[in-house]
């Protein structure tokens, strides 16, 4: 079988919202020895892109968007420990302390989980704070464990502007140049990152952890 074939199994099965099918799919693509960043990025997050289009264009509902959750996050329990495997970092030095959320009225997890543990996985010690969270909550919980990055996420477009009020936060409270915030989510672009005054983006996972260290230093 052809690697795209693989993918393209990955992502069908993530668009029908079939759990059992999409973690079968991840797993013969693991065994045929298929990079596990290419499964995440080619294969579940195209299947991910094909169902949020079908949902603008009115032919699937909430309903499938949620058996399309439950696929993604059984499958990416799946591909998480290879990708770990495949992207930690040898050295135990601690790259810097992170501070994760999804931004208030958001509750889309899967991004800021994998992005979470790829940060763990490469060094840096991550407080994750869940989903829906109050960016109020997430300076206090930056400044009470000495955080160096706050890592946000957002899907919704109309959550991506709390972004903005927790940069504009951190400048109102004098903090800004403590910290390290970085945006991301499946509608962030560069153009907006930078329209906010945000640190960076990145598209997935292993590029956010790049970035992350690059800001480091580490
Ligand atoms: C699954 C899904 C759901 C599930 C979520 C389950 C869960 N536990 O997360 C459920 C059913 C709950 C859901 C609900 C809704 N959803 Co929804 N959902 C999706 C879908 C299909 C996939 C999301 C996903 O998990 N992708 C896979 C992950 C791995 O990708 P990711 O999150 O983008 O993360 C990657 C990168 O973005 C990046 N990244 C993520 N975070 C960060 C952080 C930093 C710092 C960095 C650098 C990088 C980074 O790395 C990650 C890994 O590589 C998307 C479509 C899409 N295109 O994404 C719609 C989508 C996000 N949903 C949408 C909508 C409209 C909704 C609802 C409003 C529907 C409704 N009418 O109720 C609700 C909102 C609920 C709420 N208040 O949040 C829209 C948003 C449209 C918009 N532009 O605002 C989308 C885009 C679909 C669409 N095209 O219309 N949804």
């Amino acid at each position: 079988m052809a690697d795209q074939e693989y993918f393209q199994a990955i992502a069908d099965a993530v668009v029908d919202g079939d759990t059992e099918q999409a973690v079968d799919a991840v797993l013969a693509a693991l065994n045929a020895g298929l990079d596990p960043l290419q499964i995440l990025n080619v294969g579940l997050m195209s299947g991910a892109e094909e169902v949020g289009q079908r949902f603008e264009r009115g032919e699937y509902f909430l309903p499938e968007l949620m058996m399309t959750g439950r696929a993604l996050k059984a499958a990416m329990e799946i591909v998480k420990p290879a990708l770990l495997e495949k992207y930690s970092d040898g050295d135990s030095q601690v790259k810097g302390r992170v501070v994760a959320a999804t931004v208030q009225t958001d509750i889309h997890d899967i991004g800021k989980n994998i992005v979470a543990s790829m940060m763990t996985a490469a060094g840096f010690e991550v407080t994750d704070m869940g989903v829906d969270v109050p960016i109020k909550s997430i300076i206090d919980k930056a400044e009470e464990i000495g955080a160096q990055i706050i890592s946000l996420s957002a899907l919704l477009t109309t959550s991506m502007p709390f972004m903005k009020d927790l940069i504009d936060l951190l400048v109102a409270r004098g903090i800004r140049s403590k910290y390290v915030v970085l945006v991301g989510g499946a509608s962030v672009t560069e153009d907006w990152a930078r329209a906010i005054g945000a640190d960076g983006t990145a598209r997935n996972a292993a590029e956010a952890v790049k970035l992350a260290r690059t800001k480091m230093n580490a």
